[in-house]
């Protein structure tokens, strides 16, 4: 019987063939242990002399690593091995031999293994992070359908800007000026007027300079937008579904996590809600503790851990100063200097990995802001339109999904949690 590494278990005792590359080995005179990968899992593979034909040994003894081959054996129960189960190999194929593979066992250095991501997404802790990284995709469709909103795909090549002018990535659209998104948010916020309650899943771009363990050129964004939601009503659904997502991977992702060596304690505490401090408060906490900052500084990683630390679930930091943040929030109308917005920091000093904010309604307003920025009206006249016919409290968010994978697989740098990433430096492979 044909099968999988994954579903081994419905074969017990039976004899099954599966397609697998050879991760590993150990081999003395008598027994030749193959760590075995499919793409589905990982099992060992015991090739014992005295059971098998010789020929099947001495091919067992000399198999390559990352040779491909077709494994045949019998599927034994075994509860010490990770995934529950072992195969007695009777028969092996080689596909194609694997010639001196360059990430062996040993340690390697972070520079090699990322010249060589497209080899290296092969080994067992990238495996983890890309199936985490999968079921955190996997619960954010289920969430979002489940809750009555319309996945909507908002452009990548753009004519304006959402997120302030420096960071763009320009391009030629023929002989306009273009740039590449980097957020949907405001054509989210068309869509929400359309469909109530949307969201999208898509990549977006920013050429920062910043060389940091948070920082990707090419990151993906989660960006739900959300027609009569206030403020309020926006930091319950972030909470809801930032539990949501942490308790799938909870419940799914159990072996992943034990591979990466996660302290899940700390992720079981992930249900909302989640605590809220405003920035006026943690600036006078700041301070309280040490760190130069005045009010209307905008919070950098040290001050974020800081905040973090406080909590061991994630936490708002709310209200921010209107003038370091984006154009389009709205003001509080009882303290305009500050606006409606909070940014979700990830506890154990992962960082941000939502910004969202309550939107601005009213045309007047948002024009003025358009001028303070300045920002062409005519480039925004179909934004606009939006305040012109039938203007609605709305509000909406973004998360960052490669921040949000590192926090929950406990990944020191984000460069490991998207299958090839694009760093400051480095466009290859
Ligand atoms: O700039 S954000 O804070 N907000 C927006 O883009 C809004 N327009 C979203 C919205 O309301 N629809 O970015 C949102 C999140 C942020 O919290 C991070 O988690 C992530 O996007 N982000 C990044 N991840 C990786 N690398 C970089 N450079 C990056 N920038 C933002």
């Amino acid at each position: 019987m044909k099968t999988t590494i994954s579903q081994v278990g419905k074969y017990t005792d039976q004899e099954v063939t599966i397609g697998a590359w050879l991760a590993n080995k150990r081999s003395s005179g008598k027994i030749a242990f193959l760590q075995l990968r499919d793409g589905t899992g990982f099992i060992q593979g015991v090739v014992v002399k005295a059971e098998v034909a010789e020929e099947v040994f001495t091919l067992a003894k000399n198999i390559t690593q990352e040779s491909s081959l077709y494994v045949k054996g019998i599927v034994r129960s075994d509860e010490r091995a990770p995934s529950g189960y072992e195969l007695t190999v009777t028969g092996i194929e080689v596909i194609h031999e694997a010639v001196d593979y360059p990430i062996t066992p040993k340690e390697h250095g972070t520079e090699f293994l990322m010249d060589h991501r497209h080899l290296w997404l092969r080994s067992k802790r990238q495996h983890a992070v890309m199936k985490v990284r999968n079921e955190l995709i996997r619960a954010t469709y289920e969430f979002f359908n489940e809750n009555g909103f319309t996945k909507v795909d908002p452009p990548i090549l753009t004519g304006s800007s959402a997120e302030g002018t420096t960071n763009l990535f320009h391009t030629k659209y023929f002989d306009e000026d273009a740039y590449l998104s980097q957020s949907g948010q405001l054509y989210m916020e068309a869509a929400a007027m359309a469909l109530g309650k949307v969201f999208s899943f898509g990549p977006t771009f920013r050429a920062e300079k910043s060389k940091t363990r948070r920082h990707l050129i090419e990151f993906w964004m989660i960006e739900p937008e959300m027609a009569f939601v206030d403020h309020e009503e926006n930091l319950q659904v972030q909470e809801q579904y930032v539990s949501y997502m942490v308790q799938s991977v909870l419940k799914n992702c159990q072996l992943e996590l034990s591979v990466l060596g996660r302290d899940t304690a700390k992720l079981e505490q992930v249900v909302g809600p989640f605590p809220r401090i405003s920035y006026d408060d943690a600036i006078k906490f700041l301070q309280e503790n040490g760190h130069e900052i005045e009010w209307g500084e905008d919070f950098g990683a040290p001050h974020e851990t800081a905040i973090a630390e406080s909590f061991d679930k994630p936490v708002f930091i709310t209200n921010y100063p209107a003038e370091i943040k984006a154009f389009y929030m709205k003001p509080d109308p009882n303290r305009p200097e500050v606006v409606l917005c909070a940014d979700m920091i990830a506890p154990e000093g992962y960082g941000e990995i939502i910004g969202g904010s309550q939107r601005i309604d009213d045309m007047e307003l948002l024009e003025e802001r358009f001028k303070e920025h300045n920002l062409s009206e005519e480039t925004y006249k179909w934004y606009l339109d939006l305040r012109r016919y039938g203007s609605v409290p709305h509000s909406g968010f973004g998360l960052g999904l490669e921040r949000t994978v590192a926090w929950v697989c406990g990944l020191e740098h984000v460069r490991e949690t998207i299958p090839f990433p694009r760093l400051l430096n480095r466009l290859y492979p």
